[in-house]
């Protein structure tokens, strides 16, 4: 496979970025090589700088699920485009997307637009601790939930893919104020609660971790950490910043039917553009200014061209059958993939929920962070550059999710399958 010009273009990015790439997990880092650079893709076929066509199953970490360049989303951004690209001011379309959303996901009665899942995450979090009037905030070992500081302990993404669970430049005093615990593990969180559970503002939790790659919410402990937290009047905040139109039109708290009292989304209702949402009951969103005195702000909040790519984008999604067509595409690429394994004898664990899923490379059942840490790592690394030479691309790390879209087709899928099998037999020989 020709990578001559992304080998260029990486020294030449090198020169200008740190580490070339403007997020961490772009770097390769954890599968070896330069990273490609892409130059356009169309439906679910990337093409990068050397010509090389791959089927994408990473949809840019989650956020195109109709696919890069859907026809319908290109022309809305374009005549946005067209009548300004900002305004710093209230748009009528700023009011249509925030009342989709609020149609859609169960929590949210009113919704505040900011620039990325990041920023979400951490307007909530100030919101909880300005509503609650306590410090403490809880989360899962192992869960992304963006680079806020707060939130940068034990966390999941490029973080475990780096293996520097906690970073440096968060201050202890800020740090401590964040507890972790294991994920999955509702009896631990119920012995904590039951210690420090008035000090605790919010617990924060992606309904579906997808940041140590997929691992589902066992049985019954959403709803423990939704009893938890009820009796201690700690506010519940669902991070569906994946999962949020994902898994469900109404994301994750509708497919489990847990109402959490905030969430938290980005990646596919932005449509691909910059954009992230927090929402939740009124009384509480009504703390943020203006309304309240919890202070959040952003120049391009509710930017024209994102709430017209993110009105597209869902308008695309609610229509019939897209959800059914999704679990379809996606049980039959795993099924492909599982009986590959099978008759390769090597040991993984699938795991899936709707249209995002992983393939682990471990015998043990991955449930947590401890347990998906048991994955081989380097049985990774050349099982993904394999398949980047059989033309599939997927995420350049075991600990992130792989995506469907809607657009993928079923021979696509056919295709990826016997790629894939070529891929295993590649990587278990090398
Ligand atoms: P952004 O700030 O990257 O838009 O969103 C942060 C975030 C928050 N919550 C969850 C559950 C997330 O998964 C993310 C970001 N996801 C990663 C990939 N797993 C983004 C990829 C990257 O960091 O480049």
């Amino acid at each position: 496979m020709k990578r001559e010009r992304s080998k260029q273009l990486f020294k030449a990015a090198q020169e200008v970025i740190p580490g070339g790439v403007n997020s961490p997990v772009r770097a390769y880092l954890a599968v070896g090589g330069d990273p490609l650079f892409m130059k356009e893709a169309h439906g679910n076929i990337l093409t990068d700088e050397d010509g090389n066509q791959f089927i994408d199953y990473n949809s840019s970490w989650g956020p195109l699920i109709f696919g890069h360049a859907h026809p319908q989303i290109i022309e809305a951004i374009c005549e946005s485009a067209g009548m300004s690209t900002s305004f710093g001011t209230p748009t009528e379309n700023e009011i249509r997307l925030a009342g989709e959303v609020v149609s859609a996901v169960p929590s949210i009665e009113t919704v505040r637009m900011v620039s990325s899942g990041t920023e979400a995450v951490m307007s909530a979090i100030r919101l909880a601790r300005g509503h609650t009037g306590r410090d403490k905030i809880l989360k899962f070992e192992g869960c992304y939930h963006g680079h806020a500081d707060s939130l940068l302990v034990k966390a999941g993404s490029g973080l475990i893919s780096l293996g520097i669970p906690d970073s440096p430049g968060v201050i202890a005093d800020l740090a401590k104020h964040t507890l972790t615990l294991p994920f999955n593990d509702a009896d631990k969180v119920k012995a904590l609660f039951e210690k420090e559970g008035d000090q605790i503002a919010c617990l924060i939790v992606e309904p579906v971790a997808g940041n140590m790659g997929v691992i589902p919410p066992k049985p019954g402990f959403l709803q423990a950490l939704r009893e938890i937290t009820e009796k201690h009047g700690t506010l519940l905040i669902f991070d569906e910043v994946i999962t949020g139109f994902r898994v469900a039109y109404g994301g994750a708290q509708e497919l489990y039917g847990i109402t959490p009292d905030m969430t938290c989304l980005g990646k596919i209702i932005g449509g691909g553009l910059p954009v992230g949402a927090y929402g939740g009951r009124r009384e509480i969103m009504n703390d943020i200014a203006p309304t309240g005195s919890v202070y959040q702000a952003g120049t391009l909040s509710g930017n024209p061209l994102a709430m017209t790519a993110g009105i597209e984008m869902l308008n695309l999604l609610s229509a019939d059958g897209v959800y059914d067509d999704l679990e379809q595409k996606s049980a039959s690429l795993c099924d492909g993939f599982k009986a590959n394994v099978e008759k390769l004898g090597i040991k993984t664990r699938f795991t899936r929920v709707g249209s995002m899923f992983s393939m682990f490379f471990t015998d043990c059942e991955v449930v947590d962070y401890e347990t998906v840490t048991t994955c081989d790592t380097g049985l990774f690394k050349r099982y993904f550059n394999a398949m980047l030479e059989e033309g599939i691309y997927i995420a350049p790390s075991q600990y992130e999710a792989g995506f469907m879209s809607a657009v993928h087709t079923q021979e696509d899928i056919d295709k990826t399958i016997s790629a894939q099998y070529r891929a295993l037999e590649k990587a278990i020989t090398h």
